[in-house]
């Protein structure tokens, strides 16, 4: 991204290609002569010169008109959230508390997987090697010079006549020992404003940083020719959309989309894709990961981290009413973890984030009514539904809203009927909402040397086979557990149906690095002198004959915690099986459940059907690691064949 290298590369594919490119350069070496850049907002001179430097070098790329440094507060935002009123890219949730509801393009609703890259100078360093004639299903790669040109072409020239947003925000506690410290540019103020609900954004990030190192983000919803335009209020250019990672300088860069995880570089792209790359380097975890704290009545608490795929209940879990008597369930994080062991070698957690993102469809008071309460105010809605009351509106709702006398916009802002063929929101509609507005939120969601974590639970959708709970047999076991994720695809990215894909440690879209040196970075965890918190794997969705869930979920899913939490405290309540143990008869709470769930049922191990899943796990492994697969997860797999075949 440096200025000079990118003259270089316009001038290489203005001599390679000039019909094509030479227009490019020359509006390039024109911008630079013409280029006046306005200070709208904040003082240039007072930003730290590393600061200033990343500035100018995007300023003389991207040639905005202005340049607005954000001090994160209560002003600058209102006055944000007027002009995208006043141009109605945002409209007024009247019945709630200051929210607001933007529809995006209807081509920008998903990360886009096929489109996000991680730039390293080796192949090797960011992919597994995989068989040949196979696509890597564990991320795309890009070499340097490509990323170069791509940022050149893109880039150049992509923010005139529009205003540069600096925002200076910090993933985590601003000063905890565990937090990190991000810069985004950015042309959009959609960003802004959800950038200041998800970070901890602003001047106090900017003193803290001195002239430390920091994360460098560019971000631009791009400049698509009039024609792409579909929806001229939320500019974006989903053809050319790129989101890159360059893991060794810290960097990322994202091009022609405006949808929170292309856009809001502080969580995906930072907290996961470059996070886990500083956490390999630094010994620590960075993880797609929720946090909470479960209190028993006897007051004794344990936190876990949970990893699920996109849409399988992370929300759902970290904020969860239990329906067990006298239990409690406080919040951390519903997304993402960073973890550390500390010098008494307890694992201990973080949340980088400082709000929620959540899917809106299938939200109401009976799934998560914490999430309910707390997207009441201060929340940007994007994608949904509304009701000529001035509410919003989804699917999941039915129950409790009463649609009579209503008038519904959908999604796209047209005229919706109840019963209609069409979805009334986007399946991947969601609510930005302040943590603090959770009333559940745990007294030590933002202690600086985070929570201790008891319990690691991997799961996904799995209509079928596998069992409502089962604990890990041991550290290497479970990181084989976490390895072996599969799920039922979702709408969180670009793809349809539901197939059953892999999604390792639920981090499949979000690694930063060569998958095969990630699960040796989680096997290095177990040395002495760290106590290692115990593994399982839970399965809410499992269904019956009938093509019915057997278990009920929701508030319900503490009775299976308050099983973890007794494995965790040493209790003999578990019974080995050929995959992990599993509840003992009679250990799992079922008690005032109506019907009873059919527990057999529901743990029940059928050999068969785990001998079919290891064959595909190891083919799985076999087409996108081959040799970079740790001999450890090997022997896992042939030590789990002896036992099923037993
Ligand atoms: C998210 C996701 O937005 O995982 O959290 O897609
Ligand atoms: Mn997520």
């Amino acid at each position: 991204m440096n200025s000079n290298v990118i003259r270089r590369i316009l001038v290489d594919l203005a001599r390679s290609y000039p019909s094509q490119y030479h227009q490019v350069y020359l509006n390039t070496l024109q911008n630079q002569q013409v280029r006046t850049l306005t200070v709208v907002h904040g003082q240039i001179d007072q930003l730290p010169q590393k600061v200033k430097d990343f500035v100018e070098e995007c300023v003389e790329l991207c040639c905005p008109d202005k340049l607005h440094i954000c001090d994160g507060s209560e002003e600058e935002n209102n006055n944000l959230i007027k002009v995208l009123a006043d141009k109605g890219v945002i409209n007024q949730v009247t019945k709630l508390e200051n929210c607001w509801l933007a529809r995006t393009n209807p081509k920008d609703t998903a990360r886009v997987e096929a489109k996000t890259f991680i730039c390293t100078e080796e192949k090797h360093d960011a992919v597994p090697r995989s068989k040949p004639g196979v696509q890597s299903k564990l991320g795309h790669w890009l070499s340097p010079d490509d990323m170069d040109k791509a940022v050149a072409e893109l880039f150049t020239g992509c923010m005139k006549g529009r205003t540069m947003f600096l925002l200076p925000y910090s993933m985590g506690p601003i000063g905890s020992p565990l937090s990190k410290i991000g810069i985004q540019l950015t042309d959009s103020e959609y960003v802004v404003l959800s950038m200041r609900i998800m970070t901890r954004m602003g001047q106090a990030v900017m003193k803290h940083l001195g002239n430390n190192d920091f994360v460098k983000c560019l971000h631009s919803v791009g400049t698509p020719k009039s024609e792409r335009h579909e929806n001229p209020l939320w500019p974006c250019d989903p053809e050319r959309t790129m989101i890159m990672h360059r893991p060794d300088c810290n960097e990322i860069v994202s091009y022609g989309s405006g949808y929170g995880g292309n856009s809001l570089l502080g969580k995906k792209c930072f907290a996961l894709r470059i996070g886990s790359t500083i956490a390999k380097r630094e010994g620590w975890l960075a993880e797609h990961m929720l946090i909470s704290g479960f209190t028993r009545p006897d007051g004794c608490k344990f936190y876990i981290t949970a990893a699920f795929p996109s849409q399988c209940g992370k929300t759902n879990l970290a904020m969860m009413t239990p329906t067990l008597k006298g239990y409690k369930v406080e919040c951390v994080g519903d997304d993402i973890a960073w973890m550390r062991f500390d010098k008494e070698g307890v694992l201990r957690a973080i949340n980088p984030e400082n709000g929620f993102f959540g899917v809106a469809p299938g939200t109401n008071h009976e799934s998560n009514p914490i999430a309910m309460e707390t997207v009441k105010k201060d929340t940007i809605f994007t994608n949904v539904a509304s009701t000529s009351d001035g509410g919003v509106y989804w699917e999941g709702l039915e129950k409790e809203v009463d649609l009579t006398h209503l008038k519904i916009c959908d999604w796209l802002g047209y005229e919706w009927t109840p019963g209609s063929k069409n979805l009334s929101s986007h399946g991947n509609s969601r609510f930005c909402s302040p943590a603090v507005n959770c009333p559940i939120l745990d007294h030590a969601w933002e202690a600086p040397e985070g929570v201790p974590v008891s319990a690691i639970l991997f799961g996904g959708r799995r209509p079928e086979g596998v069992p409502l709970v089962y604990e890990a047999l041991n550290w290497k076991h479970g990181v084989f557990v976490g390895a072996s994720i599969r799920s039922e695809a979702t709408s969180a990215a670009e793809f349809k149906g539901k197939t059953i894909m892999h999604d390792p440690f639920a981090m499949r879209p979000f690694f930063g690095y060569n998958f095969g040196k990630y699960i040796e970075h989680w096997l290095s965890m177990e040395k002495k002198s760290q106590k290692l918190p115990k593994i399982f794997h839970v399965n809410w969705f499992r269904k019956g004959k009938d093509g019915k869930f057997l278990w009920p979920g929701f508030g319900d899913n503490a009775r299976v915690i308050e099983w973890i939490m007794r494995r965790c405290a040493g209790e003999d309540v578990a019974i080995e099986t050929p995959i992990g143990w599993i509840p003992k008869p009679g250990t799992l709470h079922i008690e005032g459940l109506n019907p009873t769930p059919n527990m057999e049922e529901l743990l029940k191990i059928d050999k068969k059907f785990f001998l079919d899943e290891l064959t595909e796990i190891e083919k799985y492994f076999d087409e996108n690691l081959t040799t970079d697969l740790p001999q450890a997860m090997r022997d896992e797999i042939k030590a789990q064949r002896e036992r099923l075949s037993k």
